[in-house]
């Protein structure tokens, strides 16, 4: 089975492709379409991913899966969330980081939350789920794999950051594949 991903982020598309393997062939938008990007302009993570599942899905008339995801931190009362991706533009990852890691007091607590989609346009099914991944801030950033703020994110039951850990094993715990993971089964359940 074949399914396209709304995604312009290259990690994401590698990280689902590698979550479905088994199961879809994941293509990118991108194949089909000079995917324009929707504004993203729902306060929640849920309402981004249908924004960008439901224009890109009505524009290629196929199914389609989006992610909407960002990383909240505790002490900063869920910032940046679902500006992650906006509180990032004309600068470097690793200068927001370095500013994050000054305005972080003695709670680190953090979490990625990642909100996957499915719709399709031909029976209007339209299906989200959420998922998570807890963890902490760490005091310095390390690792170069992954991307965006992964290199500061520690998950539970670890000590190193998933710049560190690397994507196999980031690939079975993270937000991304909790999220889909659920998805994954629910469309398997309806027979879809
Ligand atoms: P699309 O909307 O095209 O899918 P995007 O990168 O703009 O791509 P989002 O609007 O969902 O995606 O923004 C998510 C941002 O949150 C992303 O750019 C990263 O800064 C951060 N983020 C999300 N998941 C992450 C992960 O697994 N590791 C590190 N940072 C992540």
């Amino acid at each position: 089975k074949e399914i396209y991903f709304a995604t312009s982020n290259q990690h994401k598309l590698n990280e689902i492709q590698e979550i479905f393997k088994n199961h879809f062939i994941v293509k990118s938008i991108f194949d089909l379409v000079d995917y324009f990007e929707p504004e993203e302009c729902a306060d929640s993570f849920i309402g981004n991913s249908t924004i960008k599942a439901v224009t890109a899905g009505s524009l290629v008339n196929k199914p389609v899966f989006a992610d909407d995801s960002g990383l909240c931190i505790d002490s900063l009362k869920g910032f940046p969330g679902v500006k992650s991706a906006r509180y990032m533009e004309g600068h470097t990852y690793m200068e927001k980081m370095e500013t994050l890691l000054k305005k972080i007091d003695n709670n680190r607590k953090a979490y990625f939350a990642s909100a996957a989609t499915f719709y399709d346009p031909k029976t209007h099914i339209l299906i989200s789920t959420e998922g998570r991944v807890y963890g902490s801030i760490s005091k310095d950033i390390r690792g170069k794999n992954g991307f965006g703020y992964d290199p500061f994110f520690i998950p539970e039951g670890f000590e190193q950051t998933f710049g560190e850990l690397g994507e196999e094993i980031k690939n079975k715990i993270s937000h991304r594949f909790n999220a889909f993971d659920k998805l994954k089964d629910i469309l398997y359940k309806l027979g879809l």
